[in-house]
């Protein structure tokens, strides 16, 4: 017996040792992303323990050296000894990989994440967890340090009131293994938001303690569920009804729920989630919908002879005009597809979202005509400009890089490869003649901007491609628009974002984002979008000239400095890109070797959704003070 359980001993640690040595493999990531995603793992026991039907509230907190603790108020996990490995189940949980939800038995996992791996994945990449369990009025604590060795088996530490029962687990990421130990609030808020949403009656609370001041921290709680994500999305958009259409059905055990409503904009918003999972590449579930979607509004519109005979039926892309919805599956044996797994395979589904959405529907056009008037209208308005811009557009291919027209605003780089090609987009002709100057014509294209550029947030496809600079901007990437979109056809492998660190170069950059969100999302999302950061400061003294790019470096610089030195140095704020030299702009923003750029990621493209709304929308007094405060991934962008 002896003997057994030091071979159990070695294989736990092994386990964990592997996860140390290519924690890519299972948390994908160990930038931020991936310290992040160790909040998740421990977070989804709760939500299964909820989804159980055992669990009300969940409470995230992050401490003040940036630990990370997580209580709920579930069952507890199990602390009998667990008959497999002789030591109590909530040490096997958090020691053995690929331990979980099998060992507590009952229980089907359907949240997201590493499906129970996650819990000996975080201890393993932990420098310290403590775990505790509230049960038959007893309080339970076991701990852990450098990465998942036990320090205390499962103690009795405590009583506690019979009634209460939960799990508190406390961990501190390990410096070693992650590029940064700090926690974005705002990162973690908005997934715990989408959560909430997504989980209807549960609480989730996110609290920041390293705050000074005493803060409550966030409550987030949708009786509405899904249907106030889609009220949520919509704020500050006009809707075209007031009522949210919330649909749900459920079959074998997979439960199909969908809300949407139409606004009078001219994008759509639909979201995908198996098990709490955006499924970024849609599926069986998306698909189901859409269909359903397309053929009962094609059939009421021809039946109340809003379609002509003669006229050609709607599209997709007609119906989904101004849509805001999203699509919740639970699943108790999904399967993802596709190289990001963010793609619903499972065929059983298709058909179960089509019957439950097409019935629902139906009945809702039925029973609200003036609804289904505005909506099919509506609809009947894309497809006619629709089909306006798709002849714009087939004027915008055959008007190839040839057009001296086009010449005339871009310098192009030499090289054809696209590859080593990058193409700066500029804010305003003078630095755009700086940047030409200062450039390496063999593969760095410049693309000068007059003035700003069209707000595509606030205009239909038609009228963007009408709109002269967004055709330049087409025409130079080469990938087209819609459904001539090509990404293999991209002509630049880096897209560059060049304009004045102020409150107009950041208007331009958020106007550019827009316009590449909505008409070339895989450019972002393939990571070729990034913002040039020129240089906020320069510093002189004697013949050295030093750029630092915020107060920050500023700060660090001087305080480099020997006294004497640093009481001579003359620092000057640059006020804009026009401002420098050709040589200068090289030096500082645009040499491969010696500039700093920032990737643009559409992390959360709900999230981003939101701050282009904002962003974008008519009140312009919110705007300034959100970008500073709220704008996900244009926070990156100082201003
Ligand atoms: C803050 C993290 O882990 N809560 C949690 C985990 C479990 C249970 C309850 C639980 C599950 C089951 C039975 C079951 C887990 N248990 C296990 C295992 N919060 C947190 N709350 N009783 C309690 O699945 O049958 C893994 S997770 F394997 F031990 F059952």
């Amino acid at each position: 017996m002896k003997e057994e359980y030091g071979v159990n001993d070695i294989q736990v640690l092994e386990g964990l040792e592997a996860v140390r040595k290519r924690p890519g493999m299972y948390i994908g990531t160990t930038d931020l992303k991936g310290l992040h995603h160790l909040v998740w793992e421990i977070v989804d026991n709760s939500i299964d323990e909820a989804l159980a039907g055992y669990c009300k509230n969940i409470e995230i907190i992050i401490n003040k050296d940036n630990s990370i603790t997580v209580k709920d108020d579930g069952r507890g996990i199990p602390v009998g000894i667990h008959p497999k490995t002789g030591i109590s189940t909530v040490e096997t949980v958090y020691t053995v990989l690929h331990a979980g939800g099998k060992f507590g038995g009952g229980g089907y996992k359907v949240s997201g994440g590493l499906h129970g791996v996650g819990a000996s994945v975080v201890n393993a990449l932990s420098k310290w967890v403590t775990v505790t369990v509230y049960k038959d009025g007893k309080i339970y604590e076991t701990k852990f340090e450098n990465g998942g060795k036990t320090v205390q088996k499962l103690t009795v530490i405590g009583e506690c009131d019979p009634n209460r029962t939960g799990t508190t687990v406390s961990f501190k990421p390990d410096a070693d293994i992650f590029d940064s130990e700090i926690y974005d609030y705002e990162t973690l808020k908005v997934r715990t938001r989408e959560l909430a949403f997504l989980n209807k009656g549960l609480q989730l609370t996110l609290r920041d303690d390293r705050d000074e001041e005493d803060t409550q921290g966030d409550k987030f709680l949708y009786e509405g569920g899904i249907s106030e994500y889609v009220k949520f999305i919509n704020q500050g958009k006009t809707p075209l009804h007031e009522k949210i259409i919330h649909l749900s059905g459920e079959k074998d055990g997979i439960m199909f729920e969908v809300a949407l409503q139409y606004n009078n904009g001219y994008n759509d918003n639909i979201y995908s989630f198996v098990n709490n999972i955006n499924t970024h590449d849609g599926g069986t579930h998306e698909d189901g919908v859409k269909r359903a979607l397309v053929r009962v509004t094609n059939a009421y519109a021809r039946k109340n002879n809003i379609l002509k005979e003669k006229d050609e039926n709607l599209t997709i892309d007609d119906v989904k005009e101004g849509l805001t919805m999203i699509i919740s599956c639970k699943h108790p044996n999904p399967q993802f597809e596709g190289q990001t797994k963010g793609r619903l395979g499972n065929s059983e589904v298709k058909n179960l979202a089509d019957s439950v959405f097409a019935e629902g529907y139906e009945q809702f056009l039925l029973e609200n005509p003036d609804e289904a008037k505005l909506i099919v209208g509506k609809s009947i308005l894309a497809k006619n400009a629709r089909m306006a811009a798709k002849r714009a557009r087939e004027a915008t291919r055959k008007s190839d890089l040839a057009t001296t027209n086009f010449f005339g605003k871009l310098s192009d780089c030499k090289s054809k490869d696209p590859a080593v090609s990058e193409i700066f987009i500029v804010e305003g002709d003078s630095a755009g003649g700086s940047a030409k100057k200062g450039r390496d014509s063999m593969t760095q294209a410049i693309l000068p901007l007059r003035g700003k550029i069209l707000n595509v947030e606030k205009a239909r496809q038609d009228k963007a491609m009408a709109n002269e600079e967004i055709r330049t901007i087409i025409t130079a990437f080469g990938t087209g628009i819609g459904e001539y979109f090509d990404l293999s056809k991209l002509r630049y492998d880096k897209i560059i974002i060049m304009t004045d660190a102020d409150v107009d170069g950041s208007h331009i950059r958020v106007l550019l984002l827009t316009l590449f969100y909505r008409f070339f999302r895989p450019i972002v999302e393939a990571g070729h979008v990034y913002a040039a950061q020129p240089p906020l400061y320069r510093i002189m003294h004697g013949k050295t000239r030093k750029y630092v790019l915020n107060d920050d470096e500023l700060e660090a610089y001087m305080n480099s400095l020997p006294e004497n030195i640093k009481s001579r140095a003359e620092i000057a704020r640059m006020k804009g890109l026009g401002e420098m030299d050709a040589e200068e702009l090289n030096e500082t923003t645009m040499d491969i070797n010696k500039r700093v750029l920032r990737k643009i990621t559409v992390d959360d493209c709900i999230a981003a959704d939101a701050v282009f709304e904002k962003l974008m929308g008519d009140e312009v007094e919110p705007r300034r003070k959100f970008i500073e405060e709220n704008a996900g991934f244009v926070k990156n962008l100082d201003i």
